[in-house]
């Protein structure tokens, strides 16, 4: 396989689940494992970002410029400035291109309903894509996998962002670090399992008929076919936990397990 083949892993999640980091973290893990990675901001609303992008949608669309030139508050400019993205696709993909790099990781609007639900984001994702093989990690925040509920409508977001990309999804769940290991070996058991799942949500309280429903989106988000991994990851930008697993999962997914890395140093070293 050589350099030809370029590989997106595309991040996505609610706005402060950490994407942003875990970009920064996969990105040194993979570098430091002597992959070659690009970065890609897609986020045109972007104020800060921990990491040195490869190739920035701020270059080409800014939200704030667009705030201030056409009076509209955040929401309105956003929504714009992924409109306005699609002008600019050829560069986009021409920079990411010239990076030559086997794996682009891209980083997505921090408002995910945004950028996920409406068309024009899907839209500029598979533009830029175009035929590569292409994963997309949907993180759900530590903080918000603390009881059942929020777990279940984690499950629903998750469903909604499969059902919206089309594309492989692995689903993790962020900032590992903030959770005693107790908890993530219950966490760890809900999502893993339906049935776990619905008696966790029906001894909540919840009313079994929706218990059911969520435990049904869990299931069909479970690997089809044997491609995607069968587990939720657990990864943290801070203490690096769980990105070798992370990655394991993605090349499970992106070259069908095959890991080439060994035997293919990154070029740019
Ligand atoms: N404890 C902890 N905090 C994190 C981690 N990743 C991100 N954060 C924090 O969560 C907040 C949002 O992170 P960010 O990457 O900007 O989220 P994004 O909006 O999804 O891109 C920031 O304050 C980060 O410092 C992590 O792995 N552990
Ligand atoms: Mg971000």
């Amino acid at each position: 396989m050589g350099l030809d083949s370029m590989y997106y892993v595309v991040i996505v999640g609610p706005a402060g689940s950490g994407k942003s980091h875990l970009v920064d973290a996969l990105g040194d893990w993979m570098e430091f494992n002597q992959l070659s990675v690009a970065r890609v901001n897609l986020d045109p609303a972007a104020e800060w970002i921990p990491y040195e992008p490869e190739v920035d949608v701020r270059d080409y669309v800014n939200t704030r410029t667009i705030m201030e030139k056409y009076k509209l508050g955040p929401n309105g400019a956003l929504v714009a400035s992924i409109d306005m993205l699609t002008e600019h696709l050829d560069k986009i993909r021409e920079e990411i291109e010239a990076t030559k790099t086997n794996y682009v990781l891209i980083d997505t609007p921090g408002q995910m309903e945004l950028f996920a639900f409406r068309d024009t984001g899907p839209y500029v994702l598979r533009e830029i894509i175009g035929d590569s093989r292409a994963v997309v990690v949907f993180i759900v925040d530590a903080v918000f996998a603390s009881n059942p509920k929020s777990l279940a409508s984690s499950i629903f977001l998750a469903m909604s962002t499969r059902l919206r990309l089309g594309l492989p999804q692995i689903n993790a769940v962020s900032k590992a670090d903030l959770l005693q290991p107790e908890r993530m070996e219950e966490i760890n058991e809900v999502l893993n399992n339906p049935d776990s799942l619905y008696s966790a949500l029906v001894s909540a309280g919840l009313d079994p008929g929706l218990a059911d429903a969520a435990a049904r989106s869990l299931e069909a988000l479970m690997p089809e076919g044997g491609t995607a991994p069968a587990v939720i990851r657990f990864v943290s930008a801070v203490s690096g936990y769980g990105l070798d697993d992370l990655y394991a999962a993605l090349q499970q997914v992106l070259a069908g397990g095959e890991d080439f890395y060994t035997e293919e140093p990154n070029p740019r070293l």
